[in-house]
């Protein structure tokens, strides 16, 4: 997700983007069950998208979450279906609530065709089907669609961008700082265990100085990526400073932060890290300090506290071990 959000902040400018996009290519569904609209819509449509015929309403209903269609077409006179109300499960599915949608209606359906752009359809036709009309309110359509996607997606690549730290691609200390509050406040209405391990590289200085601080950037990144795997999804992992990472987890006692900082703290001594595409092994210790929440704790910052109290003791007593 990291690649992602840096291709999409990188990209190109979503204004420019649209201004280029011919409004082409896009996947419509036609929910219509008259033949003689079907050939005609079908027809002038087919031209420029790749358009699906659907005649049973019900099925359309099934499909379109299920396909992904960029826009959907109703005719608002189906035979024994309401086009209309169609529309608004359209609108009110998960799946297809952001999916382009055109009714196609009578003059005299004017009230209903009103109520339908009322609760969000987005444009209309009238019979009989002007075929320039038609092309060109898809082609508005399809474009505006694809640009709030755009906007969408860049927002979501910028905010993910905004907590997460760009070495190690774990959580950044905003993130901690912002989500480990809600945490600590959840373990202690429940009263459940919260624990935290503040793990940090032993003389990670010197790794710096002898093998280039190239080298330490991938050390950190696969010391990142190594405890990473012990993380559940509940779990909170961030990068806490340099080459310090903070690994919160809720539910935990005493006894099983410390099993988890000892399975790591073996683990990361036990298999040198691989750098320069393999050619060369850095062996590696982490020192671990152990906090768990305690009824007299007035908010994380304690936790954290002890954490790194802890942590510094690990440190003094010699490095590679894990202090609660
Ligand atoms: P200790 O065992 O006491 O933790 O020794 P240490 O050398 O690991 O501790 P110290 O905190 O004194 O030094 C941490 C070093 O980490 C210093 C800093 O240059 C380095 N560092 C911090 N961030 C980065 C980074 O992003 N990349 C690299 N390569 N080095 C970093
Ligand atoms: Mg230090
Ligand atoms: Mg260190
Ligand atoms: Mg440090």
């Amino acid at each position: 997700s990291r690649a992602l959000a840096t291709r999409e902040i990188g990209g190109p400018d979503p204004l420019v983007l649209a201004a280029a996009d011919t409004g082409e290519g896009a996947r419509i569904l036609l929910v219509e069950d008259r033949p003689s609209a079907i050939d005609r819509i079908g027809t002038a449509l087919s031209q420029y998208h790749q358009v699906t015929v659907e005649t049973d309403p019900h099925r359309a209903l099934v499909r379109a979450p299920e396909e992904q269609f960029d826009l959907a077409l109703v005719s608002l006179d189906l035979e024994g279906f309401d086009g209309l109300r169609l529309c608004s499960q359209l609108r009110s599915l998960e799946r297809t609530r952001n999916m382009a949608l055109i009714m196609i209606g009578e003059m005299h359906e004017k009230a209903r065709i009103t109520r339908g752009l009322d609760f969000g359809v987005n444009d209309y036709l009238l019979r009989p089907v002007d075929r320039n009309e038609l092309v060109a309110r898809v082609r508005t359509q399809v474009r505006r669609r694809r640009f709030s996607e755009t906007l969408r997606g860049a927002l979501q690549a910028s905010m993910e961008l905004a907590i997460t730290d760009d070495l190690t691609g774990l959580h950044n200390r905003r993130y901690l700082d912002r989500h480990l509050g809600p945490v600590f406040g959840e373990a202690a209405l429940q009263q459940k265990g919260l624990a935290c391990l503040l793990l940090d590289i032993d003389r990670f200085k010197l790794i710096n100085d002898t093998y280039g601080h190239e080298a330490g950037d991938e050390v950190l990144r696969a010391f990142a990526e190594r405890i990473r795997q012990y993380v559940r999804p509940m779990d909170i992992l961030a990068r806490y400073g340099g080459e310090e990472i903070v690994m919160v987890v809720p539910g935990a006692e005493l006894p099983d932060a410390r099993a988890i900082a000892e399975r790591i703290r073996e683990r990361i001594e036990a298999t040198p890290f691989a750098i320069d595409g393999g050619t060369r092994d850095i062996g590696v210790t982490v020192s671990v300090g152990v906090s768990v929440r305690r009824a007299t704790d007035t908010g994380p910052a304690d936790l954290l506290k002890r954490a790194d109290t802890a942590l510094y003791r690990a440190k003094s007593f010699g490095r590679n071990r894990v202090e609660a």
